[in-house]
């Protein structure tokens, strides 16, 4: 035993630690939280390089390693909720062909000549159910298996266009009914959604799909209501007053729900496939998702009539839009440096116009991802979007290969500054070392001067670029001190607009704390986490005189980051980049913080509070001086816990953390109050 242990190099014995934690997560999101991170083969590969590790060394191997388990846990903070009637799916027709032998299986299916169908978008999103009684919400479920979903009340109930009231509550539907719909995330909040996540060094989202998944099955509602989520609903249950599908729309519509606009009555199979025709090329345009059309018998007792098969009705069939691929040409594989000096390998393209834009590069993630494809400079490749939004290369296409290639190889020095590229045991990526790099240089700048930052108007790439290259500007400090003559002489400025470029950088001399720390670029610290340190530290000297202990002790700062941010505060480049600002002239605005009987503390809410919203209670929370808490630790104060908690409360227990219920949280609340 001893022996072997002592076999395993220490680089292993670490890789395999990470590994072991990788994999649980992202098995964790694909099979619990069903919102993977990463495409099935990026999982693969984790999961068999653990293998591997193992196998070679049978030292590492230990009981809880994802290896040694087959599946996922089941999430267990969700109560589970039986639909009225089971939520059906349906069948799929892939092309004309199949949608006419849809349209002869109805007629067939039915007594008289079915006159209309409904066509309407097929949104890419989560199928819910949304239960309501005398005209108030009351309950929303995932469709789950079709029979029984979870309970995800509270999370729904923070998207906007869910309406909570109904607008004509006596109209034509029924006492207590279903309405069912698709959640979804706008492309949009999608692509902001990424940009934050790759901002803080976390896993992006592959499509909208599972972005929107992801939201609705947090298990803090509050996370949800900043992603964006947005509604179409489709269906009601039991249908109240309407006969057909089109006056169900209409229902739903007028009692405030959001119905779906592009919808049509189509009267025979020319009519659908025109919409089907129509819809493959418009649906690029929107600000969401849609895969397909689903085309509805719109007499309800038609439905009734031609009934469903196995969990699917026999009255409607979702028409998948054909996915856009295009082939183009990689013209070049040169390598990008970020601030952080990884290298990521890109391909630049013959431009190409696909789902809806023209694509001219797109990432090739990382070397290992260009070896597993095989992509070499002059081959053809499949491109596509995923979840229509990202360009990805599907795959090379080796009958075009032109002869004499070269399987693609990472560069070893920095194209930027020459120096040699490392690529550290465990890590994905080979990093330029070199902090004085022009590349990061322009990078971090990029950065600093960003809207997530310091926000100044004008600074963009193009004239970043220059000042680096003419001398200018080597670190942010240096853009407080650029004069209107030095503009004068970049590319693309007159009297009016260098002055204006100098006006706006004044400008943002002041800005409030956690946007100076965001611009920092500190690695893994992103906007929420700068607010984090912010709200804690309160000044910037205070966070600069922190240590790694200090930093470890704040709610939400974990290991990794606290280690990171100790090391970048305490490295001769932090402090004179910070003493330099100073100098320069750049402070953070003043924080607030409230003190009060809370000071210090925090107090993490689970489960929905009858008497207010979680809003109101993390404010009341915050004006008594007290941090309102996402995730429970032991530096937890105390854990209030409303009705059906999730997995908070028990964690709370498990770590001797107080708890208290609603009253007894009222009831404190109201006593701290008085003694303000
Ligand atoms: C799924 C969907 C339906 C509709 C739109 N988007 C979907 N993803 C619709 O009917 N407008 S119906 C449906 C289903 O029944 N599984």
């Amino acid at each position: 035993m001893t022996t072997e242990a002592a076999t395993v190099p220490a680089a292993a014995r670490a890789r395999a630690a990470e590994l072991r934690g990788v994999v649980d997560h992202h098995a964790r999101q694909y099979h619990v939280l069903d919102a993977p991170e990463i495409t099935d083969a990026e999982y693969d590969r984790l999961f068999r390089e653990l293998l591997e590790l193992e196998t070679r060394y049978p030292g590492l191997q230990t009981p809880d390693s994802p290896t040694q388990r087959v599946g996922g846990a089941p999430l267990e903070s969700f109560t589970k909720v039986r639909h009225r009637t089971p939520m059906l799916s349906l069948n799929n027709a892939f092309s004309a062909e199949e949608v006419r032998d849809f349209v002869r299986r109805v007629e067939r299916g039915t007594d008289g000549a079915v006159d209309s169908y409904v066509c309407e978008l097929k949104i890419d999103g989560l199928a819910m159910s949304l239960t309501y009684s005398d005209g108030e919400y009351v309950r929303a479920a995932t469709r789950g298996n079709g029979v029984e979903g979870e309970d995800v009340t509270a999370n729904v109930r923070t998207i906007r266009s869910v309406p909570m009231k109904l607008r004509s509550p006596d109209g034509p539907l029924p006492r207590v009914f279903e309405v069912r719909g698709e959640v979804y995330l706008p492309k949009a909040a999608f692509a902001a959604l990424n940009a934050r996540l790759e901002e803080a060094g976390k896993p992006t989202y592959a499509n909208p799909r599972n972005a929107a998944a992801g939201a609705v099955r947090q298990l803090d509602p509050t996370v949800t209501a900043k992603r964006g989520l947005q509604t179409f609903m489709y269906h009601l249950d039991p249908p109240g007053t309407a006969r057909t599908q089109d006056e169900v729309l209409s229902a739903l519509d007028t009692a405030g729900f959001r119905v779906n606009p592009h919808r049509r009555v189509t009267h025979s199979l020319e009519e659908i496939l025109a919409f089907l025709d129509e819809w493959g090329e418009r649906r690029h345009d929107l600000d969401y998702e849609t895969d397909g059309v689903v085309i509805k018998v719109a007499a309800l007792g038609q439905q009734a009539e031609l009934g469903t098969i196995s969990r699917s009705p026999r009255w409607a069939i979702a028409y998948k839009f054909p996915p856009e691929e295009k082939e183009t040409v990689v013209l070049d594989i040169p390598v990008f440096v970020g601030r952080t000096g990884a290298v990521t390998p890109v391909a630049m393209l013959e431009p190409v116009f696909v789902a809806g834009s023209t694509v001219r590069r797109c990432t090739l993630h990382n070397e290992d991802e260009v070896a597993r494809k095989d992509v070499r400079i002059g081959d053809t490749v499949v491109l596509h979007k995923a979840g229509d939004v990202i360009p990805e290369i599907v795959r090379v296409i080796p009958e075009k290969r032109p002869r004499r290639t070269k399987r693609w190889a990472p560069p070893q020095h920095c194209p930027a500054c020459n120096s040699e590229l490392v690529r550290e045991p465990g890590e994905a990526v080979r990093r330029c070392l070199n902090p004085l790099c022009p590349a990061q240089r322009v990078e971090r700048l990029l950065h600093f001067a960003s809207r997530g930052a310091m926000n100044i108007e004008g600074l963009g790439p193009a004239v970043i670029e220059q000042l680096v290259e003419h001398g200018f500007v080597t670190e942010a400090a240096d853009l407080f001190g650029v004069t209107k003559e030095q503009l004068l002489t970049l590319e693309g400025f007159a009297d009016r607009s260098a002055e204006k470029l100098v006006q706006s950088i004044e400008q943002r001399k002041r800005v409030p704390l956690p946007r100076l720390i965001t611009a920092l670029g500190m690695r893994h610290v992103g906007d929420h986490t700068a607010e984090v340190l912010a709200q804690h530290f309160g000044t910037l000297d205070a966070l600069a005189a922190a240590t790694s202990e200090e930093l470890l002790a704040v709610e939400g700062i974990g290991e990794v980051v606290a280690r990171d941010v100790a090391a970048w505060l305490q490295s001769d480049e932090g402090r004179e980049v910070l003493a330099n600002l100073r100098r320069a002239g750049v402070e953070a605005e003043h924080t607030e913080r409230a003190s009060g009987p809370l000071s210090g503390q925090t107090w993490v809410l689970t489960g929905t509070l009858d008497s207010m919203t979680r809003p109101e209670a993390e404010d009341r929370i915050r004006a008594l001086g007290g941090n309102p808490g996402s995730s429970v630790s032991r530096k937890t104060h105390t854990v209030v816990a409303g009705a059906s908690p999730g997995s908070k409360l028990e964690k709370a227990r498990r770590l001797g953390v107080r708890v208290l219920e609603e009253d007894a949280f009222l009831a404190a609340l109201e006593e701290l109050e008085k003694q303000r």
